[in-house]
Order: structure tokens, then sequence, then C-alpha cells
């Protein structure tokens, strides 16, 4: 009999496709009774095929009691309960690397489209208002801009690489100082946030990064400055860069990501000085291809020795 597998949230007809070659596969979505689904079969599953947004659940996890290992569609895991994953000795992996360039080209579209007004222009054309008002305002250029970059892992090192192309000045803010690249390492947020045009926030989300980006660093970007986010809502204190955009405390934003997708504050759909993106940061046909073979690739590999292709760090010692 095949290991059962459990799939929270969609899938490709090609996962689909391999999941069912060695796995018994039972979709969450065509479960209509939860508690009776995981008395009768809970023990037969000893995997489970999740996302970043829906992660697993308490009452699931609670319900696998041979759980052995949970495959991620995305490289943020913050909706996994690691912790307790480790202790139980589940391994958990996700998707590293092969969305880094369409992230970090989104990072990019949305400073693009902040500093040339391109939601605004093209809703006016639309309107017929060029051919009865005329040209619009001038907008910013944004060559030789100095860019800051919350979180130079793998996806903003990427962002920074391309940056390039702009001539961009790149800082960057973690934690720790990052060995062999070339850009200004800032210990302090709003110190960062002061010196750039631009700031953009690439960290995971979770309770260590919770409203990193607050009023003090939202004031010190300040009113020239353009808020781009794309990685988790969380991460910035949302509340209050509503409140900086409508006092004009804060100039643009662009943003991915919110807080309680995919609920989006209200008073954000009338301003011009804002782009809204339903995430989508990775959401293309080649990108999400190769995170769903890393999705399969790391359960047929568990399947075989027990280890995955693609641990998070907490889970490492247990490959
Ligand atoms: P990564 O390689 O692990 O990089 C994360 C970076 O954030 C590191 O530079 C890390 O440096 C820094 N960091 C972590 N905690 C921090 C903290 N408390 N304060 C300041 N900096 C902190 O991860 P990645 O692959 O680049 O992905 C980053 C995140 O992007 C994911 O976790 C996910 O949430 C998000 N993402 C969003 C989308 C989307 O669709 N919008 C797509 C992919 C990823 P230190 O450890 O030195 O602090
Ligand atoms: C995905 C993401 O959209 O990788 C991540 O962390 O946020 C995105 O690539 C998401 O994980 C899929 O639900």
């Amino acid at each position: 009999m095949k290991p059962g597998l459990l799939l929270i949230g969609g899938a490709t007809q090609r996962m689909l496709d391999r999941f069912t070659a060695e796995f018994t596969l039972h979709k969450l979505a065509d479960i209509d009774d939860l508690p009776a689904f995981l008395k009768d079969h809970g023990d037969s599953i000893v995997a489970v095929a999740t996302n970043g947004g829906a992660g697993v659940k308490p009452e699931i996890m609670d319900g696998l009691p041979n759980l052995k290992v949970v495959s991620c569609y995305g490289v943020g895991y913050d909706a996994i309960d690691v912790d307790t994953c480790v202790k139980r000795g589940i391994l958990v992996s996700h998707t590293p690397n092969v969305l880094n360039d369409d992230v970090a080209n989104t990072a990019i579209l949305l400073m693009l489209a902040a500093m040339r007004d391109l939601v605004f222009n093209d809703a006016y054309v639309r309107a017929g208002r060029w051919e009865k008002e005329g040209s619009t305002p001038l907008t910013r250029s944004p060559e030789n801009r100095t860019v800051g970059i919350v979180g130079l892992g793998r996806i903003g090192e990427t962002i920074a690489k391309k940056l390039a192309a702009f001539q961009s000045r790149v800082i960057y803010h973690s934690r720790n100082r990052k060995d062999g690249v070339p850009y200004e390492y800032f210990g302090d947020l709003v110190e960062m946030a002061k010196e750039s045009d631009v700031l953009i926030v690439i960290t995971p989300g979770g309770p260590a990064t919770n409203k990193l980006v607050n009023r003090e660093v939202i004031e010190a970007l300040g009113p020239e400055g353009t808020l781009v986010n794309v990685a988790r809502g969380t991460v910035v204190d949302e509340a209050e860069m509503v409140k900086a955009l409508q006092d004009g405390r804060l100039g643009w934003a662009g943003l991915d990501v919110f807080e309680a997708e995919p609920k989006v504050p209200a008073e954000l759909f009338s301003m011009n000085n804002v782009t809204l993106l339903p995430h989508v940061a990775s959401a293309t046909h080649e990108t999400r291809q190769a995170m769903g073979d890393l999705v399969c690739d790391n359960l047929s590999q568990f399947l075989k020795d027990g280890t995955v292709q693609t641990p998070v760090p907490e889970c490492v010692h247990l490959t």
C-alpha cells in the first residue's frame, strides 16, 4: 500500500500526477468532515504538501501521528509551526532559489511603477483624459537612486544585482553583515531608511520581523521615499503605513503582500501613490512549475532515503 499524502491548498495537474504515482492522495479541499477524516485516515498520512499561505493548522498536525515530512510550495514558511515539527522529528522542506529572479523582478517592477506613476498614467489614458486634459505631471527618474534592501538574502541579493542596471547605490540592513558583497551595511534600519530613496523589504515573516518597518522607519524614509514590500505584510506596520501615505509623511508604496490577505486596507484603493498586487511576485508559469517540481522532488527523495533536497534551516540536522 502507498503511504498517505495530505494536500493542503492547490496543485497543478503535473504535481498531482507525481503525487498519485507515489502516494495515496487525500485533498483537504475534498474533505467534508475533518475530525472524521483524521480519525479514519490520520494514521496513514506520512506526508503533507502545503503552501506558504495555508501552512499546517494545529488541529491537522495533531491529527497526523505518523507525519514525517511537510513539503512547502514557497520559500517563506512562517505559516508552518516549525518548532513543533522539529520536536516531533518532522522534516520541513521549502522552495528556495528557483523564485529569486521573478520575485526580484517584481520588486523592481513595483519600484519603477511608483517612480513613473505607472498606474495613474495608465488610468488617465483609459479614462480618455489625455485627449481632454493634456499631459500628466512629470515623474521621478529611477536612475542613480539610493536603494535600501531590508534582508539581503537569496532574493535581496538578486534584487541588488539587478539594480546595477539603474546605477543604484545599494545599501542593506539585516541582523548580520554579509561577507563578500559590495554593498554598505546598516545595523540600524532607521539610519538606513534616512539614507534611502527606496526601501525594498524582503525578509522572512514571523514574530522576529513583525512590524520591523514601523512608524519611525516609515518617517525616516519620508515624503520623498518609496516603500516596496515583497516580503510578508506583517513585516510592515500596515496601519502606520496607510496613515503616513494619507498624511504625505510617506511618498509612495508598491505592495505585493498585506497583513491579512486577501484583505487589503480599503483606504489604499483610492490612492494614486500606491501600486497594489495580489501576492503574485513568484506567479509566472516558469517559476511556479519549478516550485511545484521541487515540492515533488523533496517528497520523492524523502520516500527514497528519508532526506529532502531543500530542508528549511531549522530541519537541516534531521536530514
Ligand atoms: P533568505 O535567503 O533566508 O533571506 C532572508 C534575509 O532576511 C537574510 O538576509 C536575513 O539576514 C534577513 N533577516 C531575517 N530576519 C531578519 C530580522 N529579524 N531583521 C532583519 N533582517 C532579517 O530568504 P529569501 O529566499 O531571500 O526569501 C525572503 C522572504 O521573501 C521569504 O521568507 C518570504 O517571506 C518572502 N517571499 C515573498 C514572495 C512573494 O510572493 N511576495 C516570494 C518569495 C519570498 P539575517 O539572518 O542576517 O538577519
Ligand atoms: C508564494 C511566497 O506565492 O515563496 C513564498 O514565500 O510567498 C510565494 O512564492 C506562496 O508561498 C504560495 O502560496
